[in-house]
C-alpha cells in the first residue's frame, strides 16, 4: 500500500516512523510520503489561507494551492487515482469497517487542513476525477487533521497482512466482533493480593471462551450500550442470551 499525506506540518507526521509503522515501511509493506502543502505556493509570503467569503471568524485553506498539490501528488492516470481522505470535524466518522475497507486500497492520500478548513471546490473538483471521503475520528475538534490522518494510518496499516506480528490479534480486537474486548492478565497468579480469575487457569478452554465472552458483553454493556443496540440479534449465541 503507497500512503501520501499533504500537510503544512510535515513534522508532525514523524510518529509514521516509528514502532509498527515504521517497521512497515522498512518491511516494505507500505511506502509513505510526507509533502509540505507550502511547496505549491508561487508567493513570497508562501500564504496557504484566505479570510472566509461571507465574513466569520478564522481563515479558509485557498483552493489554488491545494489543487496543484493534489494534481501532482495524485497524478492523473485515470486507471490508478487513489482513493482521497480529507479529515474533518465535519466528516462521515470514522470506524474499525472504515479501516478494514480503507486496507484493500493501494494508494490513499491525506489531505489535512487546518484553519477552519479547505474551500469546498477542492473536494469538489478532486471528486470529478477520484473517490474522496470527508472523514472525522469523534466527536471533538483538533487544531488540524494532522493527528487525526495518523490515527487512521495506524487503524488501517495495523491490519495489513505482514504488519502484525500475529495476525489472530487483529481478529480478536475490540469492535471487530462488534462488542468492547473483556480484561486480560499475565503473571503472577497473584498481584498484590489480587488474584487471576480462577477459570482462566482452569485449563477449560470452553469455559475460558465461555468466560471472555460474557466479560466482553458485560463491559460492552456498561461502557457502549450503544454497541449492543447496533448488534444483530443473530450473533448473539444461546449462552449470550442468558447473560
Ligand atoms: Cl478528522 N479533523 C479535525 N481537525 N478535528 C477532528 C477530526 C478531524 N475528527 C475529530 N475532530
Amino acid at each position: 500500500m503507497r500512503i501520501d499525506v499533504i500537510t503544512i506540518f510535515p513534522d508532525y507526521l514523524n510518529p509514521l516512523r516509528e514502532a509498527l509503522l515504521g517497521k512497515a515501511i522498512q518491511r516494505e509493506r507500505i511506502a509513505v510520503g510526507v509533502h509540505d502543502l507550502r511547496d505549491w505556493t508561487h508567493d513570497v509570503h508562501r500564504a496557504v489561507d484566505d479570510s472566509p467569503y461571507g465574513g466569520g471568524p478564522g481563515m479558509v485553506m485557498k483552493p489554488d494551492v491545494w489543487g496543484e498539490a493534489l494534481d501532482e501528488v495524485c497524478g492523473s492516470d485515470p486507471e490508478r487515482m487513489p482513493l482521497l481522505v480529507v479529515p474533518t470535524p465535519a466528516g462521515r466518522p470514522f470506524t474499525q469497517r472504515t479501516a478494514v475497507r480503507w486496507s484493500r486500497e493501494p494508494w490513499l492520500v491525506f489531505a489535512c487542513g487546518r484553519y477552519e478548513g479547505i474551500d469546498q471546490r477542492v473536494i469538489e473538483d478532486a471528486s470529478r476525477r477520484m473517490p474522496v471521503e470527508e472523514v472525522s475520528i469523534g466527536d471533538y475538534v483538533l487544531v488540524g487533521g494532522e493527528v487525526a490522518a495518523l490515527t487512521m494510518i495506524e487503524a488501517v496499516v495495523r491490519l495489513l497482512p505482514g504488519v502484525l506480528g500475529n495476525p489472530a490479534s487483529a481478529e480478536q480486537d475490540s469492535f471487530s466482533d462488534g462488542l468492547l474486548e473483556g480484561p486480560c492478565y499475565t503473571r503472577p497468579e497473584v498481584w498484590r493480593e489480587l488474584p487471576v480469575p480462577d477459570v482462566l487457569r482452569s485449563g477449560n478452554h470452553a469455559a475460558i471462551a465461555r468466560w471472555r465472552r460474557d466479560q466482553a458483553l458485560e463491559r460492552t454493556y456498561r461502557r457502549r450500550p450503544d454497541l449492543l443496540d447496533a448488534l444483530p440479534e443473530r450473533t448473539l449465541d444461546a449462552g449470550d442470551r442468558a447473560v
